[in-house]
């Protein structure tokens, strides 16, 4: 069968590209109530081809920002009626942090002292009316940019370098947020480790760019089967690791039984040459015990899938 890259991953490498400030996709919202100023903007955005989005007071831009939550750029007029620039500044940021959402505070009055509340009540940066289209453009483009080099950041932060799934770093951080997300929530966790069997002999045979190619096989076969909630890693040299949730016991031994023997019967192919490997998985799936605790299980199973011949499942 075909294998897909997870859509995030695709979203990340188009960001890696440095192109997502030209992209149709990338979304700004201009917030003015006067319509004639708003018209005359999306005449100068029309240029780049963003995805331009109007709101004509803080409440309509609010209702926007629900909807489009990956807004990345808001153009907001100090003087409007009913809730001010300001405020409106204030509660997008609640919304939206600084690495979500860029935020230029516009005025035609008061110059300084505004430019400084807006940055105060969490703005990125100010506009003064009348502008010219250099510096218009200038500072949008420098905003998104910002964004860009953040998401970047971010991603080599998060990622493993090799096979694109998370790291360790990040599967104990956002790994701790969903397993008490979900404690919260009475619901059961599911965590596996998986274990590449005698890995050391595909390196070996085959050469240290073999067992890279088989790497990232099985991280993408991997990436394929869980959704974008649960969270893939690759927590040591050939041992990944997954946290999911929504899944019951009986379900979760099923999709990892299908997923060990899908590996089993996939060989990469490297260079032409087709190389077999299997994959031996322990299992813990449990409601109220501690992140650490339901790893420490994983892992003992994991070692009694390699102690029953490896290629197995244990849950
Ligand atoms: P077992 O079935 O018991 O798990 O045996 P194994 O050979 O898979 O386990 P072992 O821990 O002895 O070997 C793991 C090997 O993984 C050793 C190391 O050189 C290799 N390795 C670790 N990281 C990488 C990597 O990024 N790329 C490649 N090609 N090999 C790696
Ligand atoms: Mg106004
Ligand atoms: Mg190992
Ligand atoms: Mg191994």
């Amino acid at each position: 069968y075909v294998l897909k890259d997870g859509p995030e991953n695709v979203d990340y490498v188009v960001r890696l590209l440095g192109r997502l400030h030209r992209n149709p996709q990338t979304k700004v919202l201009v917030v003015d109530d006067s319509r004639s100023y708003r018209q005359a903007v999306l005449r100068l955005l029309a240029a780049h081809r963003y995805h331009v989005l109007e709101a004509a007071s803080g409440e309509e831009a609010l209702a926007v920002l629900a909807e489009h939550p990956d807004l990345k750029l808001a153009l907001v007029d100090y003087s409007m009626p009913g809730m001010d620039g300001f405020a409106l500044v204030r509660e997008m940021r609640r919304r939206s942090g600084k690495d979500k959402l860029a935020i230029i505070g516009v005025s035609a009055v008061g110059g300084a002292r505004l430019s400084a509340r807006f940055i105060k009540s969490g703005a990125n940066d100010y506009l003064n009316k009348p502008f010219l289209a250099e510096e218009f453009y200038t500072r949008i483009t420098q905003n998104l940019e910002m964004l860009d080099h953040i998401a970047q950041v971010r991603y080599m932060a998060e990622r493993d370098f090799l096979t694109r799934v998370f790291n360790r770093r990040y599967f104990f951080s956002a790994g701790g947020q969903l397993h008490a997300l979900l404690t919260r929530r009475s619901q059961p966790a599911t965590v596996a480790m998986l274990d590449i069997d005698n890995f050391k002999a595909i390196n070996d045979t085959y050469g240290h760019e073999a067992g890279d190619a088989v790497l990232k096989h099985m991280a993408q076969l991997l990436v394929s089967r869980f959704r974008a909630s649960d969270i893939v890693a690759r927590i040591g040299g050939e041992e990944f690791c997954v946290l999911a949730s929504d899944m019951r016991a009986d379900q979760a031994r099923l999709l990892f039984e299908e997923l060990r023997t899908a590996i089993a019967e996939t060989p990469v192919d490297f260079d032409g040459q087709p190389i077999a490997y299997t994959v031996s998985i322990g299992l813990c799936c449990a409601l109220g015990l501690s992140l650490d605790d339901m790893l420490r299980e994983a892992d003992r199973m994991l070692y009694r899938s390699k102690a029953v011949g490896r290629n197995s499942v244990t849950l």
